[in-house]
């Protein structure tokens, strides 16, 4: 039995986690049959979500769960793809889940009315009168996160140009195929649907919105890649305290 843990549909996306869409799409590339539960970050070591239980084995991290997927089926996702598809597609996903991730997870973290209406749903659990409290010091340690990592040093303005130069590439890499490597999805898609899909979603006030429909062929992609593999219900319902 192989079980998925994340998170579902939230802010009007199918997961509010992109590496947890990603390992839903990848693990339906590789023909897994999964379920799906919510995600107990404390159970784990990397305390990160996605995790996969696979016959009583955990894999912690989308890379690694792929990576124990392909071996276990003997497949790989780059089957079919030439070398140099095969570094484009890393690249790809790299660039994806370096900048732009990092931008609309800030978007979503550290500006305030976007907190209040999303992520602050993530510490309903949390008791008063020590909820704020908590809430504060895991943004304050964002920041420094971010401020050590360098997106943080940058004023906004520049968080959003580096996201705008990485959507310019996605686009472009996409053109006119339906998706970024021709007409079959591939792996790339995987992660760079999953980044676009969190940035596209109008739930938040960002101007990631604006930037991703400023490309004529990313809105049909993003629905293209949640028809194939992001369908509604197949989540069980969150319940928050
Ligand atoms: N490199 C990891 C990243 C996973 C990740 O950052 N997950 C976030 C959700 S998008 C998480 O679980 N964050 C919880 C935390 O940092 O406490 C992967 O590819 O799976």
């Amino acid at each position: 039995m192989t079980t998925l843990y994340g998170w579902g549909p939230m802010f009007d996306c199918p997961s509010p986690s992109p590496y947890v869409m990603k390992s839903e799409i990848q693990l339906q590339m590789l023909d897994i049959e999964f379920d799906r539960a919510f995600a107990d970050l404390d159970a784990v070591s990397k305390h990160k979500a996605p995790y996969v239980e696979d016959e009583g084995e955990i894999i912690q991290d989308s890379n690694f769960i792929r990576a124990h997927f392909e071996r276990k089926t003997g497949r790989s996702l780059n089957d079919g793809l030439t070398p140099r598809q095969q570094a484009l597609s890393w690249a790809l996903e790299r660039m994806v889940e370096g900048h732009l991730n990092a931008v609309m997870a800030g978007e979503r973290w550290l500006n305030d009315a976007n907190f209040e209406k999303g992520p602050t749903l993530f510490f309903a659990d949390v008791t008063e009168p020590q909820r704020q409290a908590v809430i504060d010091e895991i943004r304050e340690g964002m920041r420094k996160t971010r401020w050590e990592s360098g997106i943080g040093r940058h004023a906004h303005e520049e968080q959003l140009q580096l996201a705008a130069w990485d959507l310019a590439a996605i686009a472009a890499q996409l053109g006119e195929q339906a998706f970024l490597l021709g007409d079959e999805p591939t792996v790339a898609d995987a992660s760079v649907s999953a980044v676009l899909v969190s940035c596209a979603t109008p739930y938040f006030e960002t101007p990631l919105v604006d930037l991703v429909q400023s490309h004529s062929n990313l809105p049909g992609y993003i629905r293209r890649m949640k028809e194939c593999y992001l369908p509604e219900g197949v989540w069980p319902d969150l319940v928050m305290a």
